[in-house]
Formats: structure tokens, C-alpha cells, sequence
């Protein structure tokens, strides 16, 4: 079948509904959760802020609009590459400079839920991905490969940052499954926590290993990623592009998954 064949194929399966539109998003807004990184670093992303402008009012007979205050890295939201100092010389690197073609790309759903119901501090493995793999088939390059948690759930409740005197405790990759992960050239990895890291990969080798080796080597991240419980381990395809930001080091997402039904 030829590409436009394809495309044509898909457009009408979109309309049809043969192929559903899965919302992976989370609501941006004032109870939107927002990273706590310990207190040495002091100068917190604020929470998201909507000042309305007007709604059909004195200010605004015949329109509404808000202007906010927003964190690059706020709610459903990308890493990109220049956000960690390993990434930091990729010229591509920026919201505004990277290349879109990687956005677009098939997704890789390892369902972790049950381990992370069990274990809030669970770590997906190399091994744990290469037994994933041998059920479901191998992972490509330029793929995304997200990881069930299904942490959405607990958006709204302490259970989300899950934040005790030992800090954040919540579900993510050790460091060889990233390595892993980037020797299939995946195009970025994504979860449903608050960032693409577990809660206590501070203390890793190296610290925080999702961001250290992904952006070491130009991929992306996606966190607090929704409803991957709606996506099959393969066969959806991820839309994840961020907002075109000068120099940007990441921005909130609409994280949208092609899934085909039945
Ligand atoms: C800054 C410093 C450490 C981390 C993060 C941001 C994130 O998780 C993020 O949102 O990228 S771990
Ligand atoms: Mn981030």
C-alpha cells in the first residue's frame, strides 16, 4: 500500500471512529501537582496560575481569555534534550529547535500497575523490559516506550507525590533499563509520575537516570502522562510534540494516542 493509501486509510478511520483519539493528558490548572525537589534547590516552579482577562464583561464584551503563569515543566509535560546538563550542547536540543518527525512515533505501553500497586518504590528493569519484549515483541527504533503505573489515579491525593521524610516515593526506571531502552534507539520514554524519574532516583548511579541518559543521548522525556491503561502494549501510535518555546526546556504537553479499535 502506498503512503497516501495510508493516510487516506487513516483519516477515514479517524473519522469513523475505527481508530480512537486517547487523551493522555492531564487538567492544567491550579491543583495541577508540581515537582518538590529537595530544599537545597530552592527556587520552585510555581504552581500554574489562570488570571481571567475577560468573559463577556466590562473587559471583554464579546469574548473570554486568560493569561497564566506556567512552568516549562508543569503537569502533562515533555523534557526535552537541553533540560539536563548531559544534553546540554545538542543544538537541537530546544523545544523550538527539535525535529518534529520524532513526535510522531509507535508507542510501547509495559504495564507495571500490579508491581506498582504492590511496591510504590517499583523499578522496571533491563530485564523486566527483555521479558516484556519476548511477550509482545521487540521494541523499534524511534519509538516511545511509556510505563503503566497507572499513578494517574492518585492525582488529587498525597498518594501522588507520595512524599515522606525519605522524599518522593513513586514507581520508574533504573539505570539499565534506560541504557537498554537507548540501545534500541527509542525516540523518548514517558510515565505517569511526576517526572520521568522514581521518586527516589536521587540516589541512583547516575542520580536521576531517566533525565541524565535520555537527554545524554538527544531523546525525549513525558511525564505525568494519563489513561495508559486505554492504550494496548503495541499497535498505538503517541503524539507528544510540546509548545514551540524559545530555548525551551520542555513544556506541557496534549499527549495523544492513535488506537485502533477491536
Ligand atoms: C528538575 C530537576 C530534577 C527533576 C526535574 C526537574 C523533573 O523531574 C522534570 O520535571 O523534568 S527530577
Ligand atoms: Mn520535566
Amino acid at each position: 500500500m502506498s503512503a497516501s493509501d495510508i493516510v487516506s486509510n487513516l483519516g477515514a478511520m479517524l473519522v469513523s471512529g475505527g481508530v480512537e483519539v486517547v487523551d493522555c493528558t492531564g487538567v492544567l490548572g491550579p491543583d495541577t501537582p508540581i515537582i518538590q525537589l529537595p530544599p537545597e534547590f530552592a527556587k520552585p516552579t510555581p504552581k500554574v496560575e489562570i488570571h481571567k482577562i475577560s468573559e463577556y464583561d466590562q473587559d471583554g464584551p464579546f469574548f473570554a481569555w486568560n493569561w497564566m503563569v506556567l512552568g516549562e515543566h508543569s503537569g502533562t509535560h515533555f523534557d526535552a534534550p537541553h533540560h539536563w546538563i548531559t544534553g546540554k550542547d545538542y543544538s537541537d536540543g530546544y523545544t523550538d529547535t527539535l525535529d518534529v518527525q520524532r513526535l510522531v512515533a509507535p508507542v510501547n505501553c509495559i504495564d507495571c500497575s500490579a508491581e506498582s500497586a504492590k511496591n510504590e518504590d517499583f523499578l522496571l528493569t533491563a530485564d523486566g523490559v527483555k521479558a516484556w519484549e519476548a511477550e509482545h515483541g521487540e521494541i523499534g527504533e524511534g519509538e516511545w516506550v511509556v510505563m503503566r503505573t497507572d499513578w494517574d489515579k492518585r492525582v488529587g491525593e498525597e498518594e501522588f507525590l507520595n512524599t515522606d521524610e525519605n522524599g518522593p516515593h513513586s514507581p520508574g526506571p533504573t539505570p539499565d533499563c534506560i541504557e537498554y531502552l537507548l540501545s534500541k534507539k527509542i525516540v523518548g520514554w514517558g510515565t505517569q509520575c511526576i517526572g520521568t524519574d522514581a521518586g527516589q532516583a536521587g540516589g541512583m548511579e547516575p542520580p536521576y537516570p531517566a533525565h541524565n541518559l535520555l537527554h545524554r543521548d538527544n531523546c525525549f522525556g513525558l511525564a505525568s502522562l494519563t489513561n495508559l491503561s486505554k492504550l494496548p502494549a503495541k499497535g498505538a501510535i503517541l503524539i507528544a510534540a510540546p509548545l514551540k518555546i524559545e530555548n525551551g526546556t520542555g513544556s506541557p504537553i496534549r499527549a495523544l494516542a492513535l488506537v485502533p479499535k477491536g
